[in-house]
């Protein structure tokens, strides 16, 4: 017999086990597109344990629409490296560019990461970050509906050793550390220019606060760098630069 209070039983016991396992990490990654999918990965891949926490229900950020709702994405001959490694299929243009389904690209950074031991958690939201002695030392989460309603509920604390702000355009995890004055300045992302925007997007990836790295957009709008439109191989680089060097502090 099927009985409906088991159903639950199994979602709440396999839910909670998951988040209790994942309440203190080698690194808490914030954002679950492009550049933090592909952080997450190398990380686990090397043996980190790292979960995503994304506000939203799906994966993905900005990869879905391509560019305009054409669902497609282009990278450049740096990065086909790293397409090639999560086995995302793509056609050469010209000029050194490729060109992959957005789709294909959202659902395989996921797949991979996820197989590579990467722990996402969608829906929760993080709302602030723990400081301790001059040093990020975690996240603070709440779920997406009570950020949504705005009701008055207490969020829950993640520790990390390591926490990596993925969120995009705004870089709202690393805003927290702003308003408190604990980091001077985010300009923003500068009018579209790919080529400069991808360079300065990876250069400028790396630690921004003891305990806390910036990737992909996040890191182009502390850098105050140009954006650079539907091109997504700086994304790819800066998560596996940002994993690497982590990696490295890591041992
Ligand atoms: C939990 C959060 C929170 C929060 C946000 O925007 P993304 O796709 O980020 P990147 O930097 O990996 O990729 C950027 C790329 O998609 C892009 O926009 C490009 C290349 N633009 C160029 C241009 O010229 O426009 O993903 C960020 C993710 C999203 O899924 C958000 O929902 C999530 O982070 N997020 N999750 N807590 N506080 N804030
Ligand atoms: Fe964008």
């Amino acid at each position: 017999m099927l009985k409906d209070v088991e159903i639950s039983r199994a979602i709440v016991e396999a839910y909670f086990n998951d988040l209790l396992e994942n309440l203190s990490l080698d690194v808490a990654i914030v954002g679950a597109g492009p550049s933090g999918m592909v952080a997450g990965y190398y990380l686990a891949k090397n043996g980190a344990k790292v979960a995503i926490f994304e506000k939203k229900l799906s994966i993905g950020g900005g990869i879905w629409g391509g560019a305009m709702g054409f669902n497609r994405i282009v990278v450049q001959e740096e990065a086909k490296e790293i397409l090639d490694e999560f086995g995302i299929r793509y056609r050469p243009f010209k000029n050194g560019l490729y060109v992959a389904d957005a789709i294909e690209t959202a659902t395989t950074l996921a797949s991979r990461a996820v197989k590579a031991g990467v722990k996402v958690f969608n829906m929760i939201e993080v709302e602030d970050l723990v400081v301790k002695e001059n040093r990020v030392a975690g996240i603070v989460i709440n779920w997406t509906p009570v950020k949504m309603t705005g009701l008055h509920v207490d969020p829950l604390t993640v520790e990390a050793k390591f926490v990596v702000d993925s969120t995009g355009h705004g870089a709202q995890i690393s805003q927290h550390l702003l308003k408190r004055g604990l980091i001077e300045k985010i300009p923003g992302e500068g009018p579209m220019w790919a080529e400069k925007g991808e360079e300065l997007t990876v250069k400028h990836t790396g630690e921004v606060f003891p305990g806390l790295y910036v990737t992909g957009m996040a890191a182009n709008a502390l850098a105050g760098a140009p954006r650079m439109g539907p091109i997504f191989g700086g994304m790819f680089l800066s998560g596996r630069k940002a994993a690497l060097e982590i990696l490295q502090k890591l041992g």
